[in-house]
């Protein structure tokens, strides 16, 4: 009772192919059916001017200099930063697709300094919950293989999870990528539901 109800930040993570995409669209389809405003975000958005340079970059059409696009990401991200800090505050829940730590664990995994990495990050809304669809490399690449991206290598992949593994943290919950589309589902809602029941001031809205 009383006060405005904040929206959770909720970000999905994980390898190219780990099903957080399909996993984001289904959280999202699931919150709504339960009444709430939600929304599906994702990064890179590459309908932004930095969205497209960066989308130019991902499909090798353009070169850039790793530390430059490493900047480019995270400015993709500030650049939304006050949209997606009124939505939450508005009580919208944002399901994001990515987010601060896929910045990190891409580039630190091409050799970059992790705490240069970190730096333009800090600052960005936190998430009440990070979701990391794990999965192995190899199993991620089977699943009807990669398309032509550029990061889309097997061995560059095992250089991402090693990173993504040194950037968990207490608010990130761990999923077996592996499961099923609806076992991952469950789980994704089911911790889902708890960090936004947090951001509603303890009030249960959903069980
Ligand atoms: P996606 O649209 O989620 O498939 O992402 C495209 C590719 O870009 C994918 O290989 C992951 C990578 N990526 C996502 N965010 C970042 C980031 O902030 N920095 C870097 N270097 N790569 C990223
Ligand atoms: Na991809
Ligand atoms: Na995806």
């Amino acid at each position: 009772m009383g006060g405005q109800k904040r929206g959770a930040l909720i970000v999905l993570e994980g390898l190219d192919r780990s099903g957080k995409s399909s996993q984001c669209a289904s959280l999202v389809s699931f919150l709504q059916q339960k009444g709430l405003e939600a929304e599906a975000w994702r990064f890179p958005d590459r309908t932004t001017a930095v969205g497209t340079m960066l989308s130019s970059y991902l499909t090798s059409a353009t070169e850039l200099d790793d530390h430059a696009v490493h900047l480019l990401f995270s400015a993709n991200r500030w650049e939304k930063r006050a949209l997606l800090e009124g939505r939450l505050k508005a009580g919208t829940t944002l399901v994001v697709d990515r987010y601060a730590h896929s910045g990190v664990a891409f580039s630190a995994a091409k050799g970059l300094d992790l705490e240069w990495c970190k730096a333009p990050e800090t600052g960005l809304p936190s998430p009440d919950l990070v979701l990391y669809l794990n999965i192995p490399a190899e199993v991620a690449a089977a699943r009807g293989g990669y398309g032509a991206e550029r990061y889309e290598d097997i061995g560059f992949q095992k250089k991402v999870a090693l990173q993504f593994e040194l950037l968990r943290a207490s608010n990130w919950e761990v999923v077996d990528g592996r499961l099923s589309f609806d076992d991952v589902q469950e789980i994704v809602r089911k911790h889902a539901v708890s960090a936004i029941n947090k951001c509603q001031g303890g009030r249960d809205l959903l069980s």
